[in-house]
């Protein structure tokens, strides 16, 4: 297979046996960032693909996505950072409750802490609590909340609501991604009842490009 298939198919089987090698070829001709975003995630598309149809069993969905992990740890030091731009805001990144999905986070995560942003990444599985205590604590810009469950869009709408409660929605602009919103239930729906700022980010990119906005 030609290489950019084959790491592909190293997604799709959870095949980690020369992964290195592979990524060390691929890096001699397209630049990290772009491997992961053409490359790798459209392995974990097929992935999300065949065991949303029944073809593909949990555990092995589990190997794939610990392949994605492996890769995109090998591939982030040779990510391009933007040079003398830090502490330009702080960002508290979370899971929401109930949902242990972290890659497209992490990703998040590897593209702000690389263009200059503080991200306080609390990890998965996240109650409201501990992220609004995180936020106060470290003096956040933003909260900035993932999820790729249908009821992760629930959870966010209820953390918004006790952002509101606590008074707190004045001071954190909220940035939402995850696979199962979409930018109208962000955008309009949970626009209306949240008391502060809501973005909805369909990518990291776009996670950046908010940021940027927020904190200009
Ligand atoms: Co699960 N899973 N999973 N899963 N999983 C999905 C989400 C699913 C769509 C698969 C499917 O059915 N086709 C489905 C959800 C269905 C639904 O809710 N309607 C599903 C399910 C059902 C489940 C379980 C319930 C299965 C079970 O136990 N029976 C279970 C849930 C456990 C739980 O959370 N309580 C489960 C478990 C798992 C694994 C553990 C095996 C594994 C996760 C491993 C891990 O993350 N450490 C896993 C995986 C890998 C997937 C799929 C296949 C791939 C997700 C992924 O990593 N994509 C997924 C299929 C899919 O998404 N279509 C699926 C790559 C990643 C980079 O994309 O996270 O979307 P994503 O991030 C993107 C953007 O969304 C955005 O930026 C990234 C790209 O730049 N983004 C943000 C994300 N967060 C952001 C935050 C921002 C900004 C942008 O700012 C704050």
């Amino acid at each position: 297979l030609p290489l950019e298939e084959r790491l592909q198919r190293r997604i799709i089987d959870g095949e980690r046996n020369g992964l290195e090698a592979d990524l060390d070829a691929a890096l001699e001709e397209r630049p990290a960032l772009d491997i992961v975003n053409d490359t790798l995630l459209a392995g974990m598309k097929v992935v999300g693909e065949l065991f949303g149809s029944g073809q593909m069993q949990l555990p092995f969905v589990l190997q794939s996505a610990e392949v994605m992990k492996a890769a995109v740890a090998y591939l982030e030091p040779h990510m391009e950072k933007a040079e003398g731009v830090e502490g330009k805001g702080t960002i508290v990144l979370a899971t929401v409750r109930g949902d242990v999905h972290d890659i497209g986070k992490n990703l998040v995560d590897i593209i702000l802490s690389n263009n200059g942003y503080q991200v306080v990444n609390l990890g998965i599985k996240q109650p409201v609590g501990a992220i609004l205590e995180a936020a106060a604590e470290h003096k956040a810009d933003v909260i900035g909340m993932s999820g790729l469950l249908v009821k992760s869009t629930v959870i966010m709408k209820e953390n918004l609501e006790e952002l509101n409660q606590r008074k707190m929605a004045a001071d954190f602009p909220v940035i939402l991604g995850g696979a199962a919103l979409t930018r109208a239930y962000v955008e309009q729906d949970l626009h209306e009842i949240y008391e502060g700022e809501v973005r909805y980010a369909k990518d990291a990119f776009e996670g950046l490009s908010l940021m940027d906005a927020i904190m200009d």
